[in-house]
């Protein structure tokens, strides 16, 4: 359907957590990050993809998050980089979660029942916690990069859910906000 729009659920960066880790890829002396960025307004930590979604769907999903999501607020430590699928074959490259990773699961398995709910098909693939900061093509070996580039020492407090929609086009992916639904 020619309105449907792309959608995911994702833990948002706030504003903070976000200029302070633009600082730290960035700072001099840092290792080169290869690949196209993603610019640092879209980063967040995805939970769930839902792709082409009707506007009943985006309905109906919104009142299944506000049922399901129990959760209290938490807080996620970060590591340093890794890659999917594997640091020698690297297409997207990643900045690791260290601390809050149960909670993050926790929250995505609460957002899969409410994508379910929803009439969503469900999730096959396991969840694995990351913010993508690049992606990388063709592939590359970044064993080097990924082992020696630093702990970003940055916490991000995980408040909400938000539901973003990615409008893809040639220069990449474009995520804008459309809603949020709060944890307790
Ligand atoms: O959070 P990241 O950037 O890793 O790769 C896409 C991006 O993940 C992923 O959803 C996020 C927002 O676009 N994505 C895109 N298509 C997908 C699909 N078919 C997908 N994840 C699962 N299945």
């Amino acid at each position: 359907m020619g309105t449907d729009r792309r959608l995911f659920l994702a833990a948002a960066l706030d504003d903070d957590t976000r200029h302070a880790l633009a600082s730290f890829v960035s700072a001099p002396g840092m290792p080169w990050i290869p690949g196209r960025r993603v610019p640092p307004p879209g980063w967040h930590i995805t939970l769930r993809f839902l792709g082409r979604s009707s506007t009943l769907q985006h309905e109906l999903l919104l009142a299944a998050l506000e049922e399901e999501l129990t959760q209290a607020r938490f807080d996620v430590g970060f590591g340093g980089l890794g890659a999917f699928p594997y640091p020698k074959k690297a297409t997207v490259v990643w900045l690791a979660v260290d601390s809050g990773g149960n909670e993050l699961e926790e929250l995505a398995v609460a957002c899969e029942r409410a994508a379910v709910r929803a009439g969503y098909e469900p999730e096959e693939r396991p969840f694995h916690p990351h913010l993508s900061l690049a992606r990388v093509r063709p592939h590359q070996d970044l064993s080097a990069l990924v082992e020696q580039y630093p702990e970003f020492p940055g916490r991000l407090r995980v408040d909400s859910v938000v539901l973003y929609e990615s409008i893809t086009s040639n220069s990449g992916a474009r995520y804008t906000e459309l809603d949020r639904v709060a944890l307790r």
